[in-house]
């Protein structure tokens, strides 16, 4: 032992006189690796600490096999600039994502890039750049350096063996079960948080690699796992109060961009910021209770859930990467009903590659871009109130010249981040007003905050949305059409921007703080639980409105709406609610995490936050994560190896 510390001592001697270049280059950038988890996700993780360092010190080490010194300088900046890369482009991306980069996302990137102003407008702060500290030291300790001799004593090896150690040490720390996390990826803050981020980016790379090795290798195990969770769960349609209520009527599902549901309970000044979905809500069956399930696809996972059913993809993006793949659909079974199914968008149609991937998944024609008269953009395409305009003489167009009944999908776009224009668009007073001292004090204390401008958006897609209504009524079309309606995915503002709405107090014209009485907390949790978007399914006829406070996701829309319509899909692994008791509802997210009406379970955190106050059984966790493990696993391995279209064939 005493002989091992000596050799420990003397190399770190002889490597701080000798090789200070090595020294500083694995201090600073294992000081990186520490720094972007603590800023970005707040953790402090011992585990991750020794792999970070473990990592440097391997890439370290095999500086010392280069021969030529300028060689190994040239070495040095280029794996930090690597390093560095990962620091800075994590840090950006999980500004925006609270997530960090996979390299299989690349090709999805593509897009990212499209909401570009998006992405610049919030991602960047100034801590982003911290990283690139680095190279000015770097910089600085290679130059005071300059004269080492060459006969300096070649660490290589005590530095590997070093290396393996610490490596080592971070192996016996616990949590164990996080190496099945390394392999399936699901969670990558989680990845990161045990294994730091350096071994993440490595293990996401080579994990990249892995649908084609699988698509070799791991086939015939996916393919038993797949059917054998099918004969298990075989859920043959059930018959009850809702089943076949809108059997052959037409069926206009409005996706709506960024909808989340606390809009629906919010008022400024008397005025309600959702007027006309509020209404369709309380004249309707609205799920209030309800998640949208997206991953990086964003709006196209959106689609992609709601129309099979099954969970996102978790390498790359299904539109993106997948779109060649057979999937069982809403949309190829309405067509097979005999249904015209269309699909109808204001932005380009590669957008998210839907001119391949809607004819793939079943709609008769996508009307996209070209399609229409752009006489008022916003963001990234034609305005929503112009897009509605259009869009009702193509319908009564659809509605006349076909004899059949429709299906169609349309998607918005106005209320999409960043919202840079709805001041242009809404003149939507977000300023609330007070009586002070017996004078009336108008507090504009939204103006210029993006959740500000996001409110005024919103509102102005609901008027869109009223308008649409309202002329569809005056063309006749909505006596034999139901209305669906979806939040696509939540706004994604940061979790300050509602600190400081429900915070603010108007009569002191400050925010309180935990101290104040009235002080509401809103902590990360409560973030997660009010990601919500709503799910509306509405006809005129109805002459009561029902509200469905059951957990679900998007992939139990289909169920539930295919149940009202006469469709069915056996390959679905949502459920329809109206056969599900409130304490069986579930909503499963593809990094494991999951909602039930008790709880939200963190799979980053692994950590149970509770809902209800009431006590839960022993095993609830394990059981539910079981659950959700089972239908990401079922998820993957029909999307990785389109296993949809094997099954269809046997
Ligand atoms: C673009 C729109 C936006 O056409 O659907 O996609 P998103 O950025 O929300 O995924
Ligand atoms: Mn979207």
């Amino acid at each position: 032992m005493k002989k091992i510390l000596k050799i420990v001592k003397d190399t770190f001697i002889d490597i701080k006189k000798n090789r200070p270049v090595l020294l500083f280059y694995v201090i600073a950038n294992f000081i990186n690796g520490v720094m972007i988890r603590l800023i970005t996700t707040g953790t402090f993780s011992i585990r991750a600490m020794f792999f970070d360092l473990g990592f440097v010190m391997v890439l370290g080490s095999l500086s010392l096999l280069i021969k030529k010194k300028n060689n190994r300088i040239l070495y040095y900046y280029l794996t930090s600039l690597y390093m560095v890369a990962c620091c800075v482009i994590n840090a950006i991306y999980y500004n925006y994502y609270t997530s960090y980069v996979s390299v299989s996302l690349l090709a999805t990137s593509v897009f990212v890039k499209d909401v570009g102003d998006a992405v610049l407008d919030f991602a960047i702060k100034p801590t982003d750049w911290i990283y690139l500290w680095v190279f000015i030291g770097l910089y600085i300790v290679i130059k005071k350096n300059k004269d080492k001799g060459n006969n300096l004593k070649n660490r290589f090896k005590e530095l590997i063996i070093g290396a393996v150690l610490v490596l080592g040490i971070g192996c016996a720390i616990p949590p164990y079960y996080s190496f099945n996390r390394l392999v399936k990826l699901w969670n990558r803050v989680s990845v990161a948080n045990d294994f730091g981020i350096y071994i993440y980016q490595l293990d996401d790379f080579v994990q990249s690699l892995k649908p084609s090795f699988d698509n070799l290798f791991g086939h015939d195990k996916a393919l038993k796992e797949v059917r054998e969770y099918y004969e298990e769960n075989r859920n043959t349609p059930l018959v009850n109060d809702y089943t076949g209520i809108f059997n052959g009527k037409n069926v206009i599902v409005i996706h709506a961009e960024s909808l989340q549901g606390f809009n629906l309970g919010l008022s400024f000044n008397g005025e309600e910021v959702t007027p006309n979905i509020n209404k369709l809500a309380s004249t309707g069956i609205y799920f209030s209770n309800f998640y949208a399930q997206v991953g990086v696809g964003t709006s196209s996972d959106s689609e992609f859930t709601y129309a099979t059913s099954l969970l996102p993809a978790n390498n790359g993006t299904v539109f993106v990467n997948y779109a060649n793949n057979k999937f069982k659909t809403v949309q190829n079974m309405m067509h097979d009903k005999g249904y015209y199914v269309f699909s109808m968008h204001g932005n380009v149609g590669d957008f998210w590659n839907r001119d391949i991937m809607h004819l793939n998944m079943g709609y008769d024609k996508f009307y996209s871009r070209s399609s229409f008269v752009i006489d008022e953009e916003y963001g990234l395409g034609l305005s929503d109130k112009s897009f509605f305009r259009q869009v009702v003489p193509m319908i009564k167009d659809i509605n006349t010249t076909l004899n059949k009944p429709y299906y169609g999908t349309l998607i918005t776009l106005t209320n999409h981040t960043p919202w840079k224009e709805a001041d242009e668009y809404s003149d939507y007073d977000v300023s609330s007003s007070v009586e002070v001292d017996g004078e009336t004090i108008v507090r504009d204390y939204l103006e210029g905050k993006a959740l500000g401008r996001y409110i005024k958006a919103v509102h102005y897609m609901d008027e869109a949305i009223g308008q649409f209504i309202q002329d569809m009524d005056e063309e006749g079309l909505l006596d034999n059409t139901v209305i669906v309606i979806y939040g696509d995915h939540d706004a994604r503002l940061d979790k300050k921007q509602y600190d400081y709405m429900y915070n603010y107090d108007p009569v002191s014209d400050r925010v309180l703080t935990s101290d104040d009485p009235g002080y509401k907390e809103f902590n990360k949790y409560d973030y997660e639980l009010n990601r919500k978007v709503p799910f509306i399914i509405w006809s005129k006829d109805m002459n009561k409105g029902i509200e469905v406070d059951t957990p679900m996701g998007m992939i139990d829309a289909a169920p539930t709406l295919g149940n009202m319509l006469g469709i069915y899909n056996k390959y679905a692994l949502g459920r329809d609610v109206m056969n599900l008791k409130k304490s069986d509802g579930i909503v499963v997210f593809k990094d494991g995490s999951y909602i039930t009406d008790k709880i939200y379970y963190s799979a980053k955190n692994n950590e149970a936050y509770a809902i209800t106050s009431g006590v839960i059984e022993d095993d609830y966790i394990s059981r539910h994560s079981e659950y959700a493990d089972k239908i990401i696993s079922v998820s993957y391995d029909i999307i990785t190896y389109d296993l949809i279209r094997e099954l269809e064939e046997e």
